[in-house]
């Protein structure tokens, strides 16, 4: 590897942050600044600041382990360990069949290795069994966004058109502690004279840039959405000839919208008349104006309808389609967006192709040269798919996730998962999941290896390998390769990162997230490609009709030119040379600006009504829980739990709780509090603040253990796009002796 900095991203969200890597010695990196990428223009958080210390060998793993006879996992060779994943896996599927074989992956995983796993379960294992962790992060928001627009890409938009609108409501997104170096984007729109509201039941530290702060009662943000609406038509602000012109279904979202009085809102949300007033003022008065979702709204048991409120308010006032207007969703995870697009989800094909649609089966069988009626159907959704470890599906796969501490009904998952007849994980540390695996296998890491994400605004980007990794560790691409072999299939799972992108340009060719235009140089010279972006000479989007040969590499000088990256002599992130592919698709900043991705190009209003969450408070249970993060964890926790400046700004879970329903309870400051649900119970330190609703408690998931939030959540299920309800149960509050 070369000895100057190497221009990549961020390992952690979907701001994907720009950052340069210059190998130090004790095989991991320093970061530095890198201002050439927008997004971020050099500002990092914490977690990204801190990533290396996640590389080195203090807390990663460099061995492949393999559960010994006395039941103690013990470090094994890479023979020995691929050789027992293979055994374990046939001999699953030669009792129970193939979709007895479960494979679970990630947002955080690269194009390339998601595109290669969904390819791996149905190609190699034959199983409908695979599902991903996004199922529990953005599938509310792409569930709405596809019967509104007709696709789901999160942001419509790059962040910098936000600045440039007029008024701009965030809805249950905590920007300033999930995406710090976004909250720029919010401070500028400001000092240009928008405004900004901001829907969360807490006030957050986004919630104090707000000019005006909504604070809902958490699981009720469609109620509030219809009440807006109420309040469009009502006050005359709809926009009728924009309507007419570019939506369908109005009358029926209207009539549905029409129902739900201010003061009904009022009752049911706890945000006043005025407030609900002020803020369809505020929205409707500048020309253009944005609404964009975060996992607030979307985890819920109802998110698809609640997105759907949102996107009508949007349509029903010309918000849509046009320029720094529109809605968009935050989506989370590094790959949260492409991670979605390539086939690890239980019913997809790569290029966001549905694996129900015969054609798309034909043009992705042809691509991976095997015959369209092999290939599964759709399987069971991500929290079914747990739910069903150890009865149906008796063997995992896991790549990505850590769902012990990130699933919801953690306690149950957790059993279902010490009921599997085999559980394989890969993963970079020993997570509380891997520590119940039957095999582990060490992994590379980010700035080891190579390879594209999609961010939250659809942008594609090529994170590069800034240094080699150390002994004893393989890439997940490794891994595939080498399970496809013992498992009988030789050839198409290339362990080559640039080779699998090739292989996805084509089978995502004529899908509605064409990549087939996008290329690694291209990727290092544009900083970034949005999609969709059709081969050159190809840019009409036909799903899934046309035959493989149309978008492939065509000559010998392309794909020699393809083998090797530029370098980057000056190791400041600007590549001399060539433009790449001058005659090339652009790719597409802005989408729906001519049409929207429906077949009559319209956007479709969806008529949707109120209704409660899964499970109100009662006497029995007469709190409200909702959950969330703080800035310095991700997620489970299971990367910067290991990190010590993290640990040291956040060293636990808490609850956090109201002044006066602490002083029901009799707690202070710091005293333990149980948080009891049907599910179980959790016990953490009261954190008190009147910044939270007086009905509602919340507590952060990062953490395993007494204080694991994710013990108490319920797993109601959204109907459409399966996702839990995250965001509200109904829990009550004991004090415990300290
Ligand atoms: N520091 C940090 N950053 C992260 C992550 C992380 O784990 N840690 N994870 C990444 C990922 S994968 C994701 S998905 C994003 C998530 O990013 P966000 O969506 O911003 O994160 P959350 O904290 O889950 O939820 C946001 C807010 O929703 C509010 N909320 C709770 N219930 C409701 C409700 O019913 N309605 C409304 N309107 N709001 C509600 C919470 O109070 C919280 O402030 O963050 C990404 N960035
Ligand atoms: N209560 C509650 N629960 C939630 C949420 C909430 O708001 N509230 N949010 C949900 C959301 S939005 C999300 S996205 C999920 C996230 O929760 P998880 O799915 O658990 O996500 P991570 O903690 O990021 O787990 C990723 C795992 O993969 C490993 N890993 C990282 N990179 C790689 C790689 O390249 N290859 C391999 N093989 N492994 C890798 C990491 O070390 C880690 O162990 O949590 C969900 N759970
Ligand atoms: S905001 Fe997200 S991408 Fe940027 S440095 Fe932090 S974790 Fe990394
Ligand atoms: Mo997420």
């Amino acid at each position: 590897m070369q000895n100057t900095a190497t221009p990549t991203h961020c390992p952690y969200c979907a701001l994907q942050c720009g950052m340069n890597l210059t190998p130090v010695p004790g095989g991991t990196v320093e970061v530095s600044e890198r201002a050439d990428f927008p997004v971020n223009r050099g500002a990092l958080c914490g977690k990204g600041r801190t990533a290396p210390e996640v590389l080195s060998s203090r807390v990663r793993l460099t061995s492949p382990l393999v559960r010994s006879a006395a039941g103690e996992l013990e470090p094994a060779s890479w023979e020995e360990a691929l050789d027992r994943i293979a055994e374990g896996l046939t001999s699953v599927r030669a009792a129970y069949g193939a979709d007895a074989l479960g494979v679970f992956g990630g947002g955080g995983l690269t194009n390339e290795k998601a595109y290669t796993l969904g390819k791996f379960a149905r190609v190699v294992l034959g199983t409908s069994q695979i599902d991903y962790n996004g199922r529990f992060c953005m599938s509310s928001a792409a569930a709405a966004g596809m019967k509104a627009f007709g696709l789901d890409r999160g942001l419509p938009f790059p962040l910098e058109d936000i600045p440039r609108t007029g008024c701009v409501i965030l809805v249950g997104s905590n920007l300033a502690e999930t995406m710090p170096p976004a909250l720029r984007y919010l401070t500028e729109l400001k000092a240009n004279g928008g405004t900004l509201i901001v829907v969360d039941p807490r006030r957050t530290k986004t919630a104090e840039q707000a000019d005006l702060h909504l604070a809902p009662r958490p699981g009720t943000d469609l109620a509030l959405a219809l009440g807006l609406l109420h309040l469009v038509v009502a006050e005359g602000r709809t926009d009728e000839a924009y309507v007419q012109e570019r939506t369908s279904g109005w009358e029926d979202a209207r009539a549905a919208a029409m129902a739900h009085w201010p003061e009904y809102v009022e009752r049911i949300t706890g945000v006043s008349v005025p407030d609900l007033r002020e803020a369809v003022r505020l929205f409707c008065e500048p020309e253009t104006a944005m609404v964009l979702t975060a996992r607030g709204p979307e985890q819920q048991s109802k998110g698809t309808d609640t997105v759907g409120a949102w996107i009508n308010l949007c349509l029903a006032t010309g918000r849509a389609g046009r320029p720094y207007s529109g809605y968009g969703c935050l989506t989370g995870q590094g790959n949260g967006q492409g991670g979605r697009e390539h086939g690890q989800k239980a019913d997809q094909l790569p290029g966001y192709r549905k694996l129900t649609d015969p054609a798309a089966r034909r043009h992705v069988a042809e691509v991976w040269g095997v015959d369209p009626g092999s290939l599964p159907g759709p399987g069971r959704s991500a929290y079914e798919l747990l739910d069903a470890l150890g009865t149906d599906i008796r063997s995992l796969l896991l790549m990505g996730s850590n769902p012990v501490v990130s699933a919801p009904r953690a306690a149950h998952v957790e059993e279902r998962i010490r009921s599997l007849d085999f559980l394989a994980v890969c993963d970079v540390v020993l997570s509380e999941t891997a520590a119940l695996a039957d095999v582990v296998l060490p992994v590379t890491q980010w700035a080891e290896e190579t390879g594209t994400t999609t961010n939250l605004e659809g942008r594609v980007l090529l994170r590069r390998q800034a240094i080699t990794p150390p002994e004893g560790v393989r890439s997940d691409l490794e891994v595939m390769h080498e399970l496809a072999a013992r498992l009988g299939v030789e050839k198409g799972f290339p362990t080559d990162p640039e080779e699998v992108f090739e292989e996805l340009r084509r089978a995502s060719a004529g899908g509605p997230a064409d990549y087939s235009g996008i290329t690694y140089r291209r990727l290092v010279e544009e900083n970034g490609v949005f999609w969709p972006c059709p081969a050159a000479g190809d840019d009409e989007p036909d799903a899934g009709a046309r035959g493989t040969g149309a978008a492939a590499p065509d000559t010998d000088a392309e794909d020699a030119a393809l083998d090797v990256l530029p370098d980057d002599p000056a190791g400041d992130g600007e590549v001399p040379g060539h433009r790449g592919t001058p005659d090339g698709h652009p790719g597409t900043p802005r989408l729906f600006l001519d049409r929207f991705a429906t077949e009559d190009g319209r956007a479709r209003f969806v008529p949707v009504s109120h209704r409660a969450i899964a499970e109100e408070p009662d006497d029995e249970y007469p709190v409200l829980l909702t959950t969330g993060r703080v800035v310095a964890q991700y997620q489970s926790g299971a990367q910067t739990r290991r990190v010590d400046e993290l640990n040291a700004a956040a060293p636990g879970p808490f609850v956090e709780l109201h002044p006066r329903l602490a002083a029901r309870l009799g707690a202070a400051e710091g005293d333990p509090v149980a948080v009891v649900s049907r599910r179980g119970r959790a016990v953490a330190p009261a954190r008190i603040t009147a910044n939270i609703r007086p009905d509602t408690v919340f507590m952060p998931f990062h953490w395993p253990g007494e204080g694991r939030a994710n013990t108490l959540t319920n797993p109601a299920l959204d109907p459409t796009s399966r996702m839990p309800e995250f965001k509200a149960c109904a829990v009550r509050l004991e004090p415990v002796e300290p």
